[in-house]
This record gives C-alpha cells, sequence and structure tokens, in this order.
C-alpha cells in the first residue's frame, strides 16, 4: 500500500500516520502538510526519519504540488534514491482541513479554500493518475442538529456552519467525482474525537489545560449541547478497515456511542483532574450551535465489520493522562500565538 495522508500533522493525522506505522509498517506514507497553526511536526517526530514515511510541507490547494506528487514526479525529482520513482501513491486519505468551527465562524475563507477547493484539486489529482482509493474524512456535522434519534447515511445534508457547510460541500464533490468519473471514492463521517495530540482550542483539551493552570473554562449556552465522543483510535481503526474494504461510493458513518453534554464531561474532567467545578464559567453561546449530534453506525458494523473499542470513560482517563505526561507539548502550543487568538475570542464572549 502506498498512502498520501494530507493534514497528516494535525490531531487525526498524528494518530493515524502512528497507528498504520504500528499495525502495517510495511505500508508508504507520504504525508502533505501545510503546517497552518494546527500542524505540528513534534508530533512525528519518532517517526519522522523512519523509511517508507516521508513529510512534505505543502497545501492541497495547490495544484502543482498535488499533481507531482500523484504522479510520482516528486519523488523522483527530489531524490537520487532510484527506488523512489515508486513511490506514486494508490489511496489517498484527506485529513487536511480547517477543522475549528469558531474559527470559521470568525473567517469563513480558508474553509473554502482548504476544505472545498483543496478537495477539489485532491480529487482531480487523484483521477489524473488513477488513485485506486480515494478516503476523505468527514464529519457528523454536515447533517445538522437532531433532537431525538439518529442520521443515517441517508439522511439530508443540513449543516449549521460554515465549518460544516464547507466540510458536505467536499462530501458532496466527492459523491459527484464518484458518479461522473468512476473516481473509487469512500466517505467517512466520524464523531466528535478526543485522544492525545489534539490542539487546545477544542473543548476536551482546551478544559484539561485550562484547569491544570486554575483558569476558568468557558462553556457556550447552557452546556447541554450533546456530542457524540469517540477515542481518536477507534476512529483511526475504522479508517484503516476503510481503506482496506470500504466500498467504493459509499459512506460510513462512524460513532463512538458515547453521547454526553458538554457540563456531563467538564464535570468529570474537573473530578479527574481534582479541581473545583466553580472553574466553569458560563458564556455568550456559539452562534447557530448544533444541540446534537447522533450517528446510526449500523452500515460500517455489519458490512465491515468495525465497532469502537473504548467506552469514554476509559477514553477520557487516556486523554487526560496524555495531556498530563505532555504538559510541555500543550504548554508551548498555549504560549505562542494561539494565546493571543484565544484572549480575543474568550474576552468577546
Ligand atoms: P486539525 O485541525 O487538528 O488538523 C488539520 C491538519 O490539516 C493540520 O495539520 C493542518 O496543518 C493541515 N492543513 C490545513 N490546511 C491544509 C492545506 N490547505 N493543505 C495541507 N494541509 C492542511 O484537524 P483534525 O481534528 O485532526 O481533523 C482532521 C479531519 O477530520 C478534518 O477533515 C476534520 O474535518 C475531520 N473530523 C474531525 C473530527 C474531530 O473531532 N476532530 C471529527 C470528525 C471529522
Ligand atoms: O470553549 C468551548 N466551550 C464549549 O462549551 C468550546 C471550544 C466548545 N464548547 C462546546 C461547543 C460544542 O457543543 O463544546 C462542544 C464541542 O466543541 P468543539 O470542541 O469546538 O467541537 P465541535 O464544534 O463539536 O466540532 C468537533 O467535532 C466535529 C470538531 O472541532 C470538528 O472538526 C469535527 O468535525
Amino acid at each position: 500500500m502506498k498512502l498520501l495522508v494530507t493534514g497528516g500533522a494535525g490531531f487525526i493525522g498524528t494518530n493515524f500516520i502512528r497507528h498504520i506505522r504500528q499495525e502495517h509498517p510495511d505500508w508508504q506514507m507520504t504525508n502533505l502538510d501545510k503546517l497552518t497553526y494546527a500542524g505540528n511536526l513534534e508530533n512525528l517526530k519518532e517517526i519522522q526519519d523512519q523509511p517508507g514515511y516521508r513529510f512534505v510541507k505543502g497545501d492541497i490547494a495547490d495544484r502543482k504540488i498535488v499533481d507531482a506528487l500523484l504522479s510520482g514526479e516528486y519523488f523522483a525529482a527530489n531524490s537520487l534514491r532510484p527506488n523512489t520513482r515508486d513511490l506514486r501513491p494508490s489511496i489517498v486519505v484527506n485529513f487536511a482541513a480547517e477543522s475549528h468551527v469558531d474559527r470559521s465562524i470568525l473567517d469563513a475563507s480558508p474553509f473554502i479554500e482548504t476544505n472545498v477547493k483543496g478537495t477539489q484539486v485532491l480529487l482531480e489529482g487523484a483521477k489524473k493518475h488513477g488513485v485506486q482509493r480515494f478516503i476523505q474524512v468527514s464529519t457528523d456535522e454536515v447533517y445538522g442538529s437532531i433532537d431525538r434519534g439518529r442520521f443515517t447515511e441517508e439522511s439530508t445534508l443540513s449543516p449549521s456552519s460554515p465549518y460544516s457547510a464547507s466540510k458536505a460541500a467536499a462530501d458532496l464533490l466527492c459523491l459527484a467525482y464518484f458518479k461522473t468519473h468512476h473516481l473509487p471514492v469512500v466517505i467517512t463521517r466520524c464523531t466528535n474525537n478526543l485522544g492525545p495530540y489534539q490542539f487546545p482550542e477544542k473543548l476536551i483539551p482546551l478544559a484539561i489545560t485550562n484547569a491544570l493552570e486554575d483558569k476558568p473554562i468557558p462553556i457556550y449556552g447552557d452546556g447541554l449541547n450533546v456530542r457524540d465522543w469517540i477515542f481518536v483510535d477507534d476512529h483511526c481503526k475504522a479508517l484503516d478497515v476503510v481503506i482496506q474494504k470500504g466500498k467504493p461510493g459509499e459512506v460510513y458513518n462512524v460513532g463512538g456511542g458515547n453521547e454526553k453534554t458538554n457540563l456531563d464531561i467538564i464535570r468529570k474532567l474537573l473530578e479527574l483532574l481534582n479541581k473545583p467545578q466553580s472553574l466553569m464559567q458560563f458564556v455568550t453561546d456559539r452562534p447557530a450551535h448544533d444541540r446534537r449530534y447522533a450517528l446510526d453506525c449500523a452500515r460500517i458494523s455489519t458490512e465491515l465489520g468495525w465497532k469502537p473499542a473504548y467506552s469514554f470513560e476509559k477514553a477520557l482517563s487516556a486523554t487526560v493522562d496524555w495531556y498530563l505526561k505532555n504538559e510541555p507539548w500543550w504548554r508551548s502550543i498555549k504560549s505562542g500565538e494561539y494565546a493571543r487568538y484565544y484572549e480575543e475570542m474568550y474576552l468577546k464572549r
């Protein structure tokens, strides 16, 4: 297997690259990442010099670099080693995205550029160079909010934020390339991930790290919004199965089966960290804040035999442990450019 992984220096991409190294050491991987604020090569330090893995800094919306990578010319031009000529990827796994809803409310432009245009550039390159499987890593947010019941893969797309609208647009482009050009695209729509290496702008790492610094944890609205949480390892295992057995043109919902309100989570985290509940601070709600996400994941379990292994409790305590043990990782992020963004976001509320 020869994979082009995009956005591999971000949260889920990092965990995925580590998972593949562990489970399939013979698979070749090229990681194309623009290294935005969310990309961090520190995450892959132990892997960076291993044979079979290489990092390329670049933008998925840049036709030239995508074309050079998917044709294999990039490797021939950049290395004297003759065996690198044969590194033309047969599989694309597209994680690269602007991924934070709050940022998409402040400025949607990078979301359109990367999530929509970038995906289209990758699809076009994949079509031109005969890629055998194109995995689009999508999200449950494309369906919008649901008060009762669960979304199936056939549910209508009804995104609420510029982020989820850009992901829905990308999904529709992927399906159009399947129908029009028979490009073997498979889409996964996963619920909220938690685990190591998540950028501390997202609820769980933000709450853990703020609590460790005795800083208030902002709770949007009444804190009763519900998300279904999945440990990132379980998501990576689902993607591994989809790469090997997913049906072209198909969409697979991927969920952890752990519906929690934001308040449930923050209360539990403060308990685990032995910090006072008074650190919770209710702030103005996020505009168009989806009330509840819930997925029916029967297709991936019955057709591909995948099921999540982690309970929410196990996932949360593994995540807390990781942040406790990796303080320099999150401290360097929180003391840099991100600190200014956070102050601005938080003071606005
Ligand atoms: P992330 O923000 O942590 O990482 C995104 C990565 O993409 C970063 O390394 C960044 O540098 C890179 N990137 C951004 N723009 C790029 C571009 N134009 N070209 C190349 N690289 C670029 O995101 P994440 O949480 O790891 O999410 C990965 C994917 O999974 C996204 O597509 C997201 O929509 C999807 N997803 C995330 C979750 C979640 O809970 N985090 C759930 C479901 C689906
Ligand atoms: O400070 C906060 N306070 C708060 O109450 C933050 C950052 C979030 N929240 C709430 C909003 C949501 O109800 O917590 C919930 C989770 O928020 P996020 O961590 O921002 O995630 P969400 O908006 O649910 O989207 C995530 O899951 C789906 C990822 O960011 C997306 O990339 C993925 O597609």
